[in-house]
């Protein structure tokens, strides 16, 4: 436990610096709880979170704490709201029985291939036997990149032909799958696609057939979230919201970023959960989601 918030921190050490740097001089200044709640405010915009969700965390440590309180009170109060924003929804994974099927969806770039590599390796060290799909037909590379981390992590990978119907390659991957008695059917999506055809009816369309082929699946859809552009994360969401069944968020490249505080805007502008975080560019380099281990590596 203490190694992994250990490990969480150096992760999280481009974030911790913003953090660092614009809220750590309020506590140790002796200022009173107005003084410190006027500066907190500016100060959680610049760490990225957000003008209305920094505006709400104000008036929130406003109705907790006493006008008397301490820096340091000031400051746990600050904490507990950030755990209790993160961990409002539910960050536990949806699947709970199998076969179960994860979808993956995002904008190109976002880390979708990357991030369900890592979530074959996590149910796999759960005992699950998984199994990928690539319907991203639309880069040519995206099936070979599949193929490689099947190969990697040992999990049967199926491709379609470049340029084929995604329904159609998830179709035969469902057949696949059942036929073998997997656990886990992982579906890999395209950010962008050839056609004029809309992207977000083609993973409708993607979504229905597994609903017609697995009862109660896909039981997970995460939307894939790049934490490096900050609050553009949310623009980035803009497109998918449209998408209905969205479960959760895995947000990628936390390692590399400055602005993992967008995070909170991310949450309460999404109302999702955040369900896993990416903090590499390896297999085992993700982690399902702690609000408090989370907010401890930042803050302390
Ligand atoms: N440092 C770091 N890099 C990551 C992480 N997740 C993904 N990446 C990198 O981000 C780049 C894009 O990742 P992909 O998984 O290919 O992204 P994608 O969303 O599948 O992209 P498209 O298939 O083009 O839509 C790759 O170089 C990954 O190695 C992460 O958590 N940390
Ligand atoms: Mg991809």
């Amino acid at each position: 436990m203490a190694a992994m918030t250990g490990n969480l921190r150096e992760k999280l050490a481009g974030t911790r610096r913003t953090f660092r740097e614009r809220l750590g001089g309020l506590f140790q200044s002796g200022k009173s709880r107005d003084l410190i709640l006027e500066d907190l405010s500016e100060a959680l915009i610049l760490a990225d979170l957000g003008a209305s969700s920094s505006g709400r965390i104000i008036q929130a440590l406003r109705e907790k704490t006493g006008k008397n309180d301490s820096a340091a009170e000031i400051q746990n109060a600050l904490r507990e709201e950030l755990i209790r924003i993160l961990g409002r929804c539910p960050v536990e994974s949806a699947v709970r029985s199998t076969p179960a099927v994860i979808m993956m969806v995002g904008v190109n770039g976002g880390g979708k291939t990357t991030s369900l590599a890592k979530l074959a390796l996590h149910f796999q060290t759960e005992g699950k036997s998984v199994m990928m799909v690539a319907a991203d037909t639309f880069r040519a590379a995206a099936q070979e990149q599949l193929a490689i981390w099947g190969k990697k992590l040992n999990a049967p990978v199926v491709r379609g032909q470049y340029g084929a119907d995604p329904a159609a390659v998830v179709f035969d991957a469902l057949q696949s799958f059942r036929s073998h008695g997997r656990d886990l059917l992982l579906v890999d999506t395209a950010g962008r696609i050839h056609t004029n055809a809309n992207l977000m009816s083609e993973l409708e369309k993607v979504k229905r057939i597994i609903a017609r082929e697995i009862p109660a699946a896909p039981q997970e859809i995460l939307l894939v979230l790049d934490s490096t552009i900050g609050q553009n994360a949310l623009v980035q969401a803009g497109e998918f919201l449209k998408f209905s069944g969205i479960t959760g968020i895995f947000l990628t490249k936390l390692d590399g970023s400055a602005k993992g505080g967008s995070i909170i805007s991310i949450v309460e502008e999404l109302g999702l959960p955040v369900k896993y975080i990416g903090i590499g560019e390896d297999a085992g380099d993700m982690l399902p989601f702690s609000p408090r281990d989370f907010v401890l590596a930042l803050t302390s």
